[in-house]
């Protein structure tokens, strides 16, 4: 049965298929393949009867992944030929080494190809007749505020901004940071860096002066781009004044960095006239683009040069500069955004997600646009004014697809039904969720009460590292479990280990590993290829961790059961609790913190901190707040603790390594299920922490 199309009528998946995919995927492979690790589920007669899926059923899927990860040079440049590329693929265009026994880690995909990825999502469709199309429909954090470009005015758009980073002496492998609200120019600036071959850095806007100035110099930005400020809810927050601050502290090591700043007025927000401007350094946005040409010519690059770096937080030291490269990146998102969110040119989209993080890049920025969709840019909130936001906005531009993360949908579900039924959402067609863990309260609440029971929910397991989905359900292709990832994508091959890297078959839980690289992978932490190795290639030798653990049931679906690291998932956001810790410490009271995550009915986690003071300081409100404040500064607001408890002592081991399985459950009240605290240097400190609680 696997590797054999058994559903004759699929002529509306075909169409939506390249051919030649479909051909090849209906041969069978030989006995030598690599089989599914257990059967799957049979296919379940759809329950969305007007929905039509690309991917048939699990026959056609199991065709179509079997070819994938057994044939990944012909089944990915089958799908590669749909763009343009100035140079093709050599034949044998991948190559790849996932084991550190084996010499340094480093993959490769498209080998010998040309192309650029900022072409392939727009000048292609403009040159297909698609100009006139709406790319985004951006709305503004007010109601009132809304605007729509066209994909030709995108691409004069870039073309103007990428002529003005090249008269500036911006080229191909210059890094440039980004830092900006969820405007219009925020992915159009990165376009442009992506045109002319620049590798871009964008940077969450709610990160602090001193993050932001940790990434710039990282990365060593020549030029950032910035916007006077930002409405988030009925906040106003003046992004120029921070970036300011960032350069500074940026500069203070190296005065090499940042020459110009581009500043996008967001008038709504912060205007000319009340924006502190550099002279000799700043531009605003409208003055840097004025008399550009709307043509600028291509940087052609190589498929593995480098498109942008991403700041993610691992368990241990600085967030790292996540690399992805164009081809495979290019064809990994076109592929994932057309069949997890079966996908066509012209659909309307709608993803939730800011620039700042992964989602934005993959499935705001890039994704939708290689399909040639029409999608809502947001730049405010879901529940402002009032929490039936979303679906006002689903309604005003009858959007198809929604993708949001659990987060918004719990607190949703918190302000009630009414929000929801007061709208009609019956252009919905495919709900989803991200960033986390979806509880199956909240699973069903989504797809029960915001899609009615007619759409299909699309829980997309993946990270900043890989760049696109990795598991997750094809809408309407299989059976949905609430709460369940369900099965890999093409040429995702997951693989459930134990302690000592082994493999685990069948049913099984442990730690989630990747065994073959897919064209998306990451391809180094910037400038510290040792540390990539490290972290994501040694632990289980043989393959790429995730950082993730997760359970396989035995229709072979997974389940993601969080983090397995020191890694705290607050509202879909990576903290590392060791970062956290740093901010703590570095407040001159502060002699040691200990961070944990706790189970939180929003944000899915919390932070919570334990902090011991110097000798002959006492615990007060006051000092509470200024340790807040030093997080809020050393990162940003999303990362501030919703708890700090005053530790006169944490519990360690003899050897000093302090014992964070205690703390959690100190954390969470859990503290009669403590199992064995013998190995604790000191065990009285756990009665005195329980003593302190709420103190
Ligand atoms: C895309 C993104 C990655 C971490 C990842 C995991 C968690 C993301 C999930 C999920 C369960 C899902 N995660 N999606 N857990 N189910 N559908 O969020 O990237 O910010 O790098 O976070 O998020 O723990 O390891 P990133």
């Amino acid at each position: 049965m696997w590797g054999s199309i058994s559903n004759p009528a699929r002529d509306i998946a075909t169409a939506a298929l390249p051919d030649k995919v479909v051909a090849a995927a209906a041969v069978a492979p030989d006995a030598t393949s690599p089989q599914p690790p257990v059967d799957l589920v049979p296919h379940v007669p759809s329950n969305y009867p007007h929905f039509t899926p690309f991917v048939e059923n699990v026959d056609q899927y199991k065709a179509m992944y079997q070819r994938s990860i057994e044939d990944p040079d012909g089944f990915w440049a089958d799908i590669a030929s749909e763009f343009h590329w100035h140079k093709k693929w050599d034949e044998k265009h991948t190559s790849w080494n996932f084991d550190v026994r084996n010499g340094p880690i480093h993959v490769e995909w498209f080998k010998g190809g040309l192309t650029n990825i900022a072409y392939n999502c727009l000048d292609r469709h403009v040159a297909a007749g698609r100009g006139d199309q709406p790319c985004f429909l951006w709305e503004g954090n007010e109601p009132k505020d809304s605007a729509v470009m066209t994909y030709s005015q995108v691409l004069g758009e870039v073309c103007r901004m990428a002529n003005y980073l090249r008269s500036i002496g911006v080229g191909k492998g210059d890094a440039v940071s980004i830092y900006m609200p969820m405007v219009c120019e925020l992915p159009i600036a990165m376009l442009a860096c992506a045109r002319i071959g620049a590798v871009h850095s964008v940077v969450f806007g709610g990160f602090s002066a001193e993050a932001l100035a940790g990434r710039i110099a990282d990365c060593k930005a020549k030029v950032l781009i910035t916007s006077s400020g930002v409405m988030r809810g009925s906040k106003k927050i003046d992004l120029k004044a921070i970036a300011d601050k960032a350069v500074e502290m940026a500069e203070l090591n190296d005065e090499h960095l940042v020459s110009t700043v581009v500043v996008q007025e967001v008038k709504h927000a912060v205007t000319r006239e009340h924006t502190h401007f550099v002279q000799g350094r700043d531009v605003w946005w409208e003055d840097a683009l004025r008399g550009q040409p709307t043509e600028a010519e291509v940087e052609w690059v190589e498929a593995d040069h480098p498109l942008f770096l991403l700041y993610t937080s691992g368990s241990t030291g600085k967030p790292k500069g996540v690399v992805h490269c164009t081809g495979g990146y290019m064809v990994y998102t076109f592929t994932t955004t057309k069949y997890v969110f079966n996908m066509a040119p012209g659909d309307v989209y709608w993803c939730t997600a800011d620039c700042g993080w992964i989602t934005g890049h993959s499935y705001l920025t890039y994704g939708p646009l290689l399909v040639g969709a029409s999608q809502v840019v947001f730049e405010g909130v879901p529940t402002y004014p009032a929490a039936d936001r979303c679906w006002q906005v689903v309604d005003k531009y009858k959007v198809k697809q929604f993708y949001t993360a659990p987060t918004a949908i719990r607190s949703l579900m918190r302000a009630g039904e009414l929000y929801v039924k007061e709208h009609n959402r019956d252009s919905l067609r495919i709900l989803g969720s991200v960033g986390e863990p979806i509880n199956p309260e909240a699973w069903r609440w989504y797809h029960d009460v915001v899609g009615d029971g007619r759409c299909p929910i699309v829980d997309t397991w993946w990270q900043t590292e890989t760049g696109g989905h990795m598991i997750t359900p094809l809408p309407n292709t299989w059976q949905q479990k609430p709460g369940s990832a369900t099965l890999p994508f093409f040429g995702v091959v997951p693989v459930i280990v134990d302690d000592k890297a082994n493999e685990l078959q069948g049913e099984a839980e442990g730690m989630l590993c990747i065994k073959q690289a897919w064209p998306s992978t990451l391809r180094t932490v910037y400038g510290d290829h040792d540390r990539y190795e490290t972290n994501y290639f040694k632990p289980f030798p043989g393959y790429y961790f995730s950082g993730d653990g997760a359970r396989r049931d035995k229709d072979g679906y997974f389940w993601i059961t969080g983090r397995v690291d020191d890694v705290i998932n607050v509202s879909g956001h990576r903290i590392g609790t060791a970062e956290v810790e740093s901010a703590l410490v570095a407040h001159p009271k502060c002699a040691e913190a200990a961070v944990v995550g706790f189970e939180h009915a929003i944000k899915g986690q919390g932070i919570y901190a334990f902090v011991t003071l110097m000798e002959g300081e006492s615990y007060t409100e006051d000092l509470r707040r200024e340790l807040i404040a030093s997080v809020r500064s050393h990162i940003g607001a999303f990362a501030a603790p919703d708890a700090i408890h005053w530790a006169p002592g944490l519990p360690k081991t003899r050897s000093g390594k302090i014992m964070r399985r205690v703390l959690r459950k100190i954390a969470s009240k859990e503290e009669d299920q403590l199992g064995d605290i013998s190995t604790l240097a000191d065990p009285s400190v756990v009665q005195q922490l329980v003593d302190l609680r709420g103190k």
